[in-house]
């Protein structure tokens, strides 16, 4: 394993050119991704089939060669393993019915495991067919941002409905949020021993929350599960990305004691330069530019470069690739960020 870039970063070492990939790095932007959801039928079927997607999760790394694969997967699959229904409706997203505060005592967790064995078998069988220097990233929701889905029963611009519902049953929220935090670090645990060498916690909505909402929501169930994921696998690197989390980003990462921090394409290049004093960061190049391309596109590759290139830095976008993303952009990118020189 000596050979995965990332693992190095990972333990603070300083690799340039950085290791690259990119967050929904599989997904609508690709051609093959199109087609292989095509076959497979829904989104959940592309999840939960091993065969559609240990493909989907491999198709990036051969047409780019990136220096991690991200399981595919949904951070949804928590709560349809708790057994909320969940359904993805085209050009709409995922849609679940809305859980009320009696639901939240009937979430069972028994079957977990088993409704999300085919998530393992994809684990175990991408490990085995990716090149040995390719870092294999497992990850999950972060339970606030997981709560959310299920509160409002779909995205929503401000999350209002699971923060209003935090505000108003606070003894329901904080057993939701309980629940969601063990099934994730049993999941992460699971991914581990299946394979996966990095996990990523994804806390898409951590920035809609004040300050003290965004310690008992975001903070307190992240640092739960990094605690037991350590305890069984204290040496797997685990990266936290509370997007939008703003001057909170530092508390993070001290509180829940994640390895590297994922930074959105808001924080400045200062404050980033600061985060990553204290350990590695990841991020955060806007998916915009990468759309846009051209100047666009370079300036903001060399600006992350020439600030962050110095220290411990996994390159990526600041949040998910789009899907209208032309091809070229990406190769531009990874090309520009594989013959950087120092
Ligand atoms: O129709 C399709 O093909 C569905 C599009 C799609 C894809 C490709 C969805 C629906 N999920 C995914 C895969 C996915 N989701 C991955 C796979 C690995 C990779 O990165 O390549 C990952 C890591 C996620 C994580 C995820 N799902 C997050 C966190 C990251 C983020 O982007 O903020 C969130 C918030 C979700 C929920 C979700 N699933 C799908 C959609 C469209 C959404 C967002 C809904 C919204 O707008 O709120």
């Amino acid at each position: 394993m000596a050979d995965r870039k990332l693992l190095e970063v990972m333990k603070g070492q300083n690799a340039f050119p950085p290791p690259v990939w990119m967050m929904r790095q599989a997904g609508r932007y690709l051609p093959e991704y199109r087609e292989m959801r095509k076959r497979a039928g829904s989104f959940l079927d592309l999840c939960y089939n091993p065969d559609f997607a240990v493909e989907v999760t491999l198709q990036p790394i051969r047409r780019f060669g990136f220096d991690a694969a991200i399981l595919f997967s949904d951070i949804l699959v928590i709560p349809h393993a708790l057994g909320r229904d969940l359904r993805f409706e085209e050009g709409v997203g995922p849609l679940m019915t809305p859980l009320d505060e009696n639901d939240v005592s009937t979430l069972d967790s028994s079957h977990l495991h088993h409704r999300l064995s085919p998530v393992y078998e994809t684990v175990r069988r991408v490990r085995k067919e990716l090149p040995s220097e390719t870092t294999l990233i497992g990850f999950c929701g972060a339970p606030w941002t997981v709560a959310t889905y299920m509160i409002a029963g779909r995205g929503t611009p401000d999350q209002a409905p699971a923060r209003l519902f935090g505000y108003k049953s606070p003894e329901a929220f904080a057993q939701l949020l309980d629940v969601i935090a063990s099934c994730s670090a049993d999941y992460l645990i699971r991914q581990i021993d299946a394979g996966a060498d990095v996990v990523q916690i994804f806390d898409s909505w951590a920035g809609v929350l004040d300050e003290v909402s965004f310690e008992r929501w975001c903070v307190r169930p992240v640092a739960e599960i990094v605690k037991r994921v350590r305890k069984k696998h204290p040496h797997v690197p685990i990266i936290g990305f509370p997007k939008g989390a703003g001057s909170l980003y530092a508390d993070y990462r001290e509180r829940t004691g994640v390895t590297a921090l994922g930074l959105d394409w808001t924080v400045p290049m200062e404050a980033a330069q600061i985060l990553q004093k204290a350990g590695p960061v990841q991020g955060n190049l806007d998916p915009m530019r990468l759309l846009a391309g051209g100047r666009a596109l370079e300036e903001g590759v060399d600006a992350i470069l020439a600030g962050l290139g110095g220290g411990p830095l996994i390159f990526n976008l600041g949040h998910g690739i789009t899907p209208q993303t032309p091809i070229e952009h990406v190769e531009r990118m990874v090309k520009k960020v594989r013959e950087a020189r120092q």
